[in-house]
């Protein structure tokens, strides 16, 4: 399939299943690597789709899977621009218009301090958006705010809200670039 065949974590069942990969034109795999120990560190189930992923197999993976989370990476500089792309693709799905997805790495060429693609990322249907300097810390801050089956939990594209019963503690930090999730934060949520 990929450089790297899709493996399966032996987590307990209380986490989450979460598909890791890159998009078509990215051929680097340690950021996959990392992505994956880290889950399986929370305690998730991570399926690794490995390099390269086209965009169509990265959709029929996650119709397949269904997972509770989605995670992208890209380092090689077109991040910003194949994630436009396949986000859309993915939220283009019904099963997959409310799965909570993310994207993170090096998205562009000039660095991650680019308020405007992290915006436009987030318009276009992402959930967080973790470029560098502390993405990991407010990675695991977001992963840790996701509830068990969190995709099921979301009802409808258009209303991409948790469930009050399921909303967090008002204290819990949420990631800067993040939009979804339940009683939006003081820390930058966009919608
Ligand atoms: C090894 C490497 C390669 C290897 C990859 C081998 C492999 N099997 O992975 C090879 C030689 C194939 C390669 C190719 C290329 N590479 Co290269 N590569 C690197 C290098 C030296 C290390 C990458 C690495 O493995 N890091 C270790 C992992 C663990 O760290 P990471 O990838 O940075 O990921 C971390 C964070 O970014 C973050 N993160 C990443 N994704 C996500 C996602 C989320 C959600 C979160 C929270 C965090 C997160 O978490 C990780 C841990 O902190 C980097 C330079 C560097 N020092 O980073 C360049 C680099 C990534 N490569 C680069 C480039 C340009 C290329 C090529 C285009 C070169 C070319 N002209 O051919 C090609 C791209 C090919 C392609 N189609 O993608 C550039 C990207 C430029 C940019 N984005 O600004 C870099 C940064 C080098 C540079 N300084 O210019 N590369």
């Amino acid at each position: 399939m990929n450089q790297l065949e899709p493996q399966r974590g032996k987590a307990e069942p209380a986490g989450l299943d979460v598909v890791v990969t890159t998009m078509a034109s990215d051929s680097h795999t340690w950021n996959l690597v990392f992505l994956q120990l880290l889950l399986e560190e929370l305690g998730h189930r991570v399926t690794n789709l490995g390099a390269c992923v086209p965009d169509e197999l990265l959709v029929s993976e996650c119709r397949r899977i269904e997972p509770d989370l989605i995670v992208l990476s890209s380092v090689n500089g077109h991040g910003y621009h194949d994630g436009l792309r396949v986000i859309q693709a993915l939220r283009a799905c019904p099963e997959l218009a409310a799965t909570p997805t993310v994207i993170g790495g090096k998205l562009g060429i000039a660095g991650s301090g680019e308020p405007d693609r992290q915006r436009s990322l987030l318009a276009a249907g992402y959930d967080g958006v973790f470029e560098e300097g502390r993405s990991v810390a407010d990675f695991r801050s977001f992963v840790g705010a996701l509830p068990p089956a969190a995709s099921r939990a979301l009802s409808a594209p258009a209303d991409r809200a948790l469930p009050a019963d399921r909303a967090l503690p008002a204290d819990r930090a949420l990631p800067t670039a993040a939009r979804t999730l339940p009683t939006a934060s003081a820390s930058g949520v966009l919608r």
